[in-house]
């Protein structure tokens, strides 16, 4: 199964996308991993995307899909993935379809995560008191949520309008919203 995790930044994507990898048998593509690991290597990419993140901005279209391009060309992404944190803007979801047809392995569903804004600012609250990520400081969290206001959620539209979006509640226990994105996807749960 090929499937996009959408949502706003805090919304459970990359949580509920570790906990589907395993329910699926498919590879978890985080974009944002891909960029930290990149920021933490301190290479070329890393050092140019490190300031952007921080920002609460996107980096640019390129050098993610370049990125996205290089790690669903490993054999392992042949048996399915679970894309979490891209496409970010609609161009994204543009030069994802082109992507994925070059490598035969076309989308099967996108699902949003649908969270209330006051909780996304609690839960990244909660992560920066744990993790420390830098961009999780209320005064980015704030700019990310306007960026994906603005430039994401147009990408909802997008899936929708070609009938491959499924809308889950994203508020409950991890566990409560995994079952609920499993019945969204028709996958019957052991
Ligand atoms: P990401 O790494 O994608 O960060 P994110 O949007 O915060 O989502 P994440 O998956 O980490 O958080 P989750 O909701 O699981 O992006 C970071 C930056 O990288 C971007 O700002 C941008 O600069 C850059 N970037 C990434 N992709 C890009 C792209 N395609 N184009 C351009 N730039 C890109 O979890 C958040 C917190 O909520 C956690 O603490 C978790 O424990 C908690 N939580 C999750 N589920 C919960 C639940 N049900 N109840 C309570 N808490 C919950």
């Amino acid at each position: 199964m090929r499937i996009v995790l959408l949502g706003a930044p805090g919304s459970g994507k990359g949580t509920q996308a570790a906990r589907l990898k395993e329910a699926l048998g498919v590879i978890h593509v985080s974009t944002g991993d891909l960029l930290r690991a990149q920021v933490a290597a301190g290479t070329e990419l890393g050092r140019a995307a490190k300031a952007v993140m921080e920002a609460g901005q996107l980096v640019s279209d390129e050098i993610v899909l370049g990125m996205l391009e290089a790690r669903l060309r490993e054999a392992d992404a042949a048996g399915g993935f679970i894309l979490d944190g891209y496409p970010r803007n609609v161009a994204q979801a543009g030069a994802l379809d082109a992507l994925l047809a070059r490598i035969g392995q076309p989308l099967d569903q996108a699902v949003q995560l649908d969270v209330d804004e006051s909780l996304l600012f609690d839960r990244l609250a909660g992560r920066a008191a744990a993790e420390g990520r830098k961009d999780d400081n209320p005064e980015t969290v704030r700019q990310r949520l306007s960026v994906y206001a603005a430039q994401t959620a147009p990408v909802i539209d997008f899936y929708a309008a070609r009938g491959a979006l499924k809308r889950v509640d994203g508020v409950g226990t991890v566990d409560e919203v995994l079952a609920r994105i499993l019945a969204a996807l028709g996958v019957a749960v052991a």
